[in-house]
């Protein structure tokens, strides 16, 4: 007997704004993702004070705007992925696309029509689409106009959004999610929340009111769905990080049981149970405030209460080790929310600390705290491939991360996990998040396009692509 349920949803994951590319095509209005540039300061260049939002082409690449071309090549694509026998497929829909500026009232028709096409290629192939409503990009002009989400009016904006795909799609359409990673704005604010330097990203009030109008606008959009159809599944979405203590020292487990409140479980407490947990007064006393001086409106509690989450989606690609006792140990240098090296773990190319086992306590903290389904719809290993002349990828460093992820997850469901399914990142080559460039790659299919922009963007099959194929036919059996 599998280790895996029978309807075990194995698949792949995207986001609209790393893949999709055509960013000024089909009325699409620019987003956030549209004016970082490429490289590892893309996120400090937007962070600068008198950053202006233009597109300076002569001084920077803006990957995102050609992304792998998908919006022409979705086809093919996805006759990939169904090859590999794919049950189901997670991708965002851009909300600059839909509502170019994101505060008009009319959506643009031409921007919904590419979606009705991806979502018809899907059940074409009998692939489950799950569909991340915002996925780190939203219409600049709610940034620039309106200073993100911290500003309450993007409620409004972001529940048009979502009754109109959500309406539109209901009926194709089962699995959704809110928002990406939505507790990773406590690291970098800039995609998921609009919140950048010049309209105050440093302070940490803004972060927590950012959130608190995302929760609300994220649970409209639970409401909406189960409106058109109790039997939808809209779930959140976390960046979740095993976090360890680095040792026995109570004072570093102390630290760790923070560090968890605040980063791994905080949103999720909000999204889940539908209500701010007990130990929010002190996460936000650290940074001088307090719960009532955010703006809460008359019912947002109530929402909140009334609309939680039917599951938990999440992102894992590494753990964290904390230690605050001694301050000559060597840091973690590269892990998305930093602290030191665990000695145990080896690391990705770009210091990412891997931890399979880390995944399997994941599940099993996640699941255990909220009693709901739970879903891994990120894992991966970003590595520089190496074709060869024929642009074939013997890829078995991947092979061997995802294996051991995958041993883990089975292990999970062991423990009594409810695990819905898993969608690795980044299923075909595209834009990293955190570089914007293409030399970091996740793909089971390598895409012929380098940092700079050159390539003929052609698909090829990388060794992991029929390897993957035999863990769905097998239902995770032949790893
Ligand atoms: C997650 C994001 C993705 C993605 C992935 C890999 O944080 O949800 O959008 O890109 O991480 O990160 P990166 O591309 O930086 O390697």
């Amino acid at each position: 007997m599998s280790k895996f349920p029978k309807n075990f949803m194995w698949g792949g994951a995207t986001a609209a704004n790393q893949l999709e590319g055509a960013y000024q095509e089909g009325g699409k209005g620019l987003s956030i993702a549209d004016v970082l540039p490429g490289g590892p300061d893309r996120f400090k260049l937007v962070d600068e004070p008198d950053f202006d939002w233009t597109i300076d082409e002569k001084h920077h690449t803006y990957p995102n705007h050609k992304g792998i071309d998908h919006y022409h090549r979705f086809k093919e694509d996805i006759a990939l992925f169904a090859e590999m026998g794919f049950k189901c497929y997670r991708f965002s829909i851009a909300w600059s696309r839909i509502f170019p500026n994101g505060d008009e009232k009319t959506p643009n028709e031409a921007g919904l029509k590419f979606y009705d096409q991806v979502i018809a290629t899907c059940q074409k192939y009998d692939i489950e689409p799950v569909i991340t409503i915002s996925h780190y990009e939203m219409p600049l002009n709610l940034v620039k106009k309106y200073g993100g989400w911290k500003n309450r009016q993007l409620i409004t904006f972001y529940e048009r959004f979502a009754r109109t795909v959500l309406t539109r799609y209901y009926k194709q359409v089962k699995y959704w999610m809110t928002f990406n990673e939505i507790n990773s704005a406590l690291t970098f604010p800039v995609m998921g929340q609009g919140l950048v330097a010049s309209n105050g990203a440093n302070d940490k009030q803004n972060i927590y009111q950012a959130w608190h109008n995302q929760f609300v606008a994220g649970a409209k959009a639970v409401k909406i769905g189960h409106e058109l159809d109790p039997n939808l599944q809209v779930g959140c979405m976390l960046l979740y990080a095993t976090t360890y203590s680095y040792d026995s020292n109570p004072v570093n487990q102390m630290a760790t049981l923070e560090q968890n409140q605040a980063f791994n479980h905080f949103c999720g407490d909000v999204q889940v149970r539908g209500e701010y947990p007990a130990y929010t007064e002190k996460l936000m006393n650290k940074y001088g405030f307090s719960f009532s001086d955010l703006e809460i409106g008359d019912d947002d509690l109530a929402i909140l209460k009334t609309n939680p989450v039917d599951y938990i989606g999440f992102s894992y690609y590494m753990s964290s080790t904390v230690d605050v006792a001694d301050s000559s140990l060597e840091q973690a240098s590269g892990n998305l929310i930093g602290g030191v090296k665990n000695p145990f773990l080896k690391t990705s190319d770009w210091g990412w600390q891997v931890d399979p086992i880390g995944l399997r306590i994941a599940l099993n903290e996640l699941y255990n705290r909220y009693q709901k389904p739970v879903f891994v719809v990120e894992n991966g290993l970003g590595a520089v491939d190496k074709p060869d002349k024929n642009f074939h990828v013997q890829d078995d460093y991947r092979i061997d991360y995802l294996r051991e992820h995958i041993e883990a997850m089975a292990g999970a469901v062991a423990d009594g996990v409810d695990l819905m399914g898993y969608t690795p990142w980044g299923c075909i080559d595209l834009v990293s998040a955190s570089t914007g460039q293409m030399s970091k790659r996740y793909g089971f299919i390598y895409v012929d396009l380098d940092d700079q922009g050159n390539g003929t963007l052609n698909r090829y099959k990388k060794a992991s692509f029929d390897w993957y194929k035999e863990v769905i036919a097998s239902n995770g059996e032949n790893l």
